[in-house]
């Protein structure tokens, strides 16, 4: 009975982690459509709204009604279109008045992930004739002005420096009144291609290494590796398979925690601050063999699906065994067993199969189960 429930158990888990693998993947194939692109950035694409004209699919109004916004040919510099944001003249026919701060803004929200800047092509231009002014062209990211011009003219090439925004953004155009009155010209804000450009930004990664201390004459099998992102970013998307310290791969193996991709077995709050970490595991004797006492800074990096890169490094400790101190104890003359360097350990240094539960489970606890990697708990495969 025992059994038989342990069975049930442990397939309602592996069901459990095969459908978030699969929520997982399908919330990257949306991403992957949808992150560093600008819906129709150039303004090609519309369609006919009566009272506007040709107006810009994919883009949003925050609409005023002194003001128009449409796509049209008289001035591009990609395509045949651009945007005009512009304010309605005063006629015989119509008056219209403004007050300083009367806007009309279109919009879209961006994944700017990993893009190192918006670069664009504006210009500010009157209608029928004179020059602009009166009113202020801006670009907004999430509601704050990054760009803006005042004077008649065309500029090229603007660039906004959007690389320390991560996730998804507004991003919007503005034509503002900069005070009151009412005028016998249009004032446009035009703008043409839009582009985000990818720079080469590496996210900085928190690295957490076990043991603290590595004893060069430990037979431990492993160097466990707990990595934490800024939280705008999801340690979720971290493609383990990319891992490497030092130049060297992270452990891909058939155990639950030696996956490429998330699972329950590579996912936890190590360290039971509320956030989550990415476990991967690196072969421990490689690693000894790249450091020397009395420690050695190692450098973690890898990529998120999607390819945003990320880097992080951390000290680690190192000893040298009988002739070495380790965990601030000396060790005894004529060095110690197996059993004696293995409680000097981290623990999570040989609980392979252990070590990465998530759910806040403690490794520690679990961890006299399993040893060297060779789990007894029944959940190595
Ligand atoms: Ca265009
Ligand atoms: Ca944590």
């Amino acid at each position: 009975m025992i059994q038989a429930d342990i069975d049930t158990s442990m397939k309602r888990s592996r069901r459990r982690v095969a459908a978030q693998r699969l929520i997982l993947l399908s919330v990257l194939a949306w991403s992957g459509v949808c992150a560093a692109d600008i819906l129709n950035p150039s303004f090609e694409a519309t369609y006919y709204l009566t009272g506007y004209g040709d107006v810009p699919l994919n883009w949003k109004r925050v609409d005023n009604p002194a003001f128009n916004s449409c796509c049209t040919n008289l001035w591009t510099t990609d395509g045949a279109r651009s945007i005009s944001l512009l304010s309605r003249l005063t006629n015989s026919v119509k008056t219209f008045s403004f007050n300083a701060g009367d806007y009309q803004a279109l919009y879209q929200v961006v994944d700017l992930t990993g893009v190192d800047s918006i670069q664009f092509d504006a210009r500010l231009a009157a209608y029928p004739s004179g020059l602009f002014e009166h009113f202020e062209a801006s670009l907004l990211i999430d509601g704050e002005s990054v760009w803006s011009r005042t004077a008649d003219g065309v500029y090229l090439d603007e660039r906004v420096n959007v690389s320390h925004l991560a996730g998804w953004c507004r991003v919007e155009l503005r034509n503002t009144a900069m005070g009151v009155g009412s005028f016998d010209a249009a004032y446009w804000a035009q703008w043409d291609n839009l582009r985000l450009v990818e720079g080469p930004t590496t996210i900085p990664a928190v690295v957490d290494l076990r043991p603290e201390t590595l004893d060069l004459a430990c037979k431990g099998r492993w160097v466990t590796c707990y990595i934490t992102l800024p939280e705008e970013y999801d340690v979720h998307f971290i493609d383990g398979a990319t891992v490497t310290l030092n130049g060297i791969g992270a452990h891909m193996g058939h155990e639950d925690w030696a996956q490429a991709e998330a699972s329950d077995g590579n996912i936890t709050d190590h360290d039971r601050d509320g956030n989550i970490e990415r476990m991967v595991k690196f072969d421990r004797a490689a690693v000894q063999a790249i450091v020397t006492p009395p420690e050695a800074k190692l450098v973690v990096m890898g990529n998120l699906l999607g390819d945003a890169e990320f880097q992080g490094d951390a000290v680690i400790r190192v000893c040298d065994g009988g002739n070495g101190r380790e965990g601030g104890k000396r060790d005894r003359p004529g060095g110690h067993d197996k059993k004696d360097r293995d409680h000097k350990e981290d623990p999570q240094d040989r609980g392979g199969d252990r070590g990465g539960k998530a759910n806040g489970r403690d490794h520690d606890h679990n961890d006299h189960q399993s040893k060297d990697g060779k789990g007894k708990g029944g959940k190595n495969r």
